[in-house]
Formats: structure tokens, C-alpha cells, sequence
């Protein structure tokens, strides 16, 4: 099977990066400088008409967006090294559920969070109650993960998985938006056992020497 991914330094591809590397395979890697535009050209269109990475080219198919390239990983390559429950498990349903509500329902809240208080976003879209209010409700769903792990180290029981990776990614760049975990314990915890994983230290150090 021949895989390339498309990806960018500090970027939404990053915890495809490191999924790769927990994984241990085979994948050539393009890192694009998004400030230069070449996500925007008309061959890297031609795989993903959004122009976003991560893009993972799988025999020539282009399959996108993050969450999807992250089960798919998970599905064909975590289950055989004991990094994603197999199919028709119970752990399977709770692998797709966390990680579709992190990037779908958490991810909707933090993309509110972004736009109404981010440096980065437009001013005029600034909107500080509304922001009061996502910051509100991401602590809310904080809490509601907090009590899912105080039940096991990891999401899915005592090992690691690739669903700790999904959901702690997109909870860790929560935090650098703003969102506080103070409060959550059991939270706190998993994020720095995740935090500390070699394969999670070595993909961020590589992004910050490339940026
Ligand atoms: N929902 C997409 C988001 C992809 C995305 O917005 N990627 C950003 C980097 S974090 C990007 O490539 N931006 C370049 C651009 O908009 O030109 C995913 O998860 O794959």
C-alpha cells in the first residue's frame, strides 16, 4: 500500500503526523508553507478541491479531512498493532463516538471561540458575550469528558489508543484558544500522559524546528 500525506507545520495535519508515528509505517510526507500558497495550486487542488491539508493519498485515492484520515488510519492500520478497537467491539462504538464529538460537536464550539475573541480572526466578528457563552459551554463538555476518564487511564480502558490521540489533540489546541482545564482532574491527568508520549514530543518538536 503506498501512502503520502500532505501536511503543514502546526497545523490541523499534525496529529495525523503523529498518528503515523505512534503507527510506526510507511508514509512519504510533504510539508507545505501554507503562507506561501502552494495548497492552492492547481495539482494539490486537483487532489483536495479545498486546498486544506492534510490530504492522505492512499494507492492514488486522496482521502481528507483529519478526522476521516484518523479513523481510517485507526481502522487499517491501529487494529492489527493494538491501537484501535476492531469492528463490531463495544470499544469501536466508543472510538467513534468520542472522536466524531471531538472534532464535530467540541470543534464546532471552538471554532465560535476563534472567531469571536482570536487575535487571528476578523475584529468586526468579535462578540465577547458570545465567546463568555462557547467558553461556557467547552467547559461543560470538559466536564463531561473528565467524567468519562475518571472511570479508566484512557479513553477506551487501560492501553492508549489512537481515540486518546484524536480527542487530546483537538482538546489540547482548545487550550491554546483559551479554554481552561483547571477543575477537570482526571482531564488534567490524560493530557499530560499524552502530552508526554515520545511520538507526541517528537512530532511537535519537528513542527516548531520547521516553523
Ligand atoms: N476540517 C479540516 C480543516 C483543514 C484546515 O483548515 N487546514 C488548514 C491548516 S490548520 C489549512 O490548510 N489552511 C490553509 C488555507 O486555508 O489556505 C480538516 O480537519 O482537515
Amino acid at each position: 500500500m503506498s501512502l503520502k500525506l500532505f501536511a503543514a507545520p502546526m497545523s490541523s495535519a499534525t496529529p495525523v503526523v503523529h498518528a503515523i508515528a505512534e503507527l510506526g509505517i510507511d508514509c512519504d510526507t510533504v510539508m507545505f508553507d501554507l503562507a506561501s500558497g502552494e495548497q492552492k495550486s492547481p495539482s494539490y487542488l486537483a487532489i483536495n478541491p479545498h486546498g486544506v491539508v492534510p490530504t492522505l493519498v492512499v494507492d492514488g485515492t486522496p482521502l481528507f479531512e483529519a478526522l476521516a484520515i484518523l479513523q481510517w488510519l485507526g481502522e487499517r492500520h491501529g487494529v492489527e498493532r493494538g491501537l484501535w478497537p476492531a469492528a463490531g467491539t463495544s470499544q469501536h462504538l466508543v472510538a467513534l463516538s468520542w472522536t466524531t464529538w471531538a472534532y464535530v460537536s467540541y470543534g464546532a464550539l471552538v471554532s465560535v471561540l476563534n472567531y469571536t475573541q482570536s487575535p487571528q480572526a476578523d475584529a468586526r466578528l468579535h462578540h465577547a458575550p458570545l465567546a463568555a457563552e462557547a467558553l461556557s459551554r467547552l467547559d461543560a463538555a470538559l466536564g463531561r469528558l473528565d467524567a468519562h476518564l475518571a472511570k479508566s487511564r484512557w479513553l477506551l480502558g487501560e492501553d492508549f489508543s489512537l481515540a486518546d490521540l484524536i480527542v487530546a489533540s483537538v482538546v489540547s489546541y482548545s487550550t491554546y484558544c483559551g479554554v481552561a482545564t483547571d477543575g477537570h482532574a482526571h482531564l488534567g491527568r490524560w493530557l499530560q500522559d499524552f502530552q508526554s508520549r515520545e511520538a507526541f514530543r517528537r512530532t511537535w518538536a519537528v513542527d516548531s524546528q520547521v516553523e
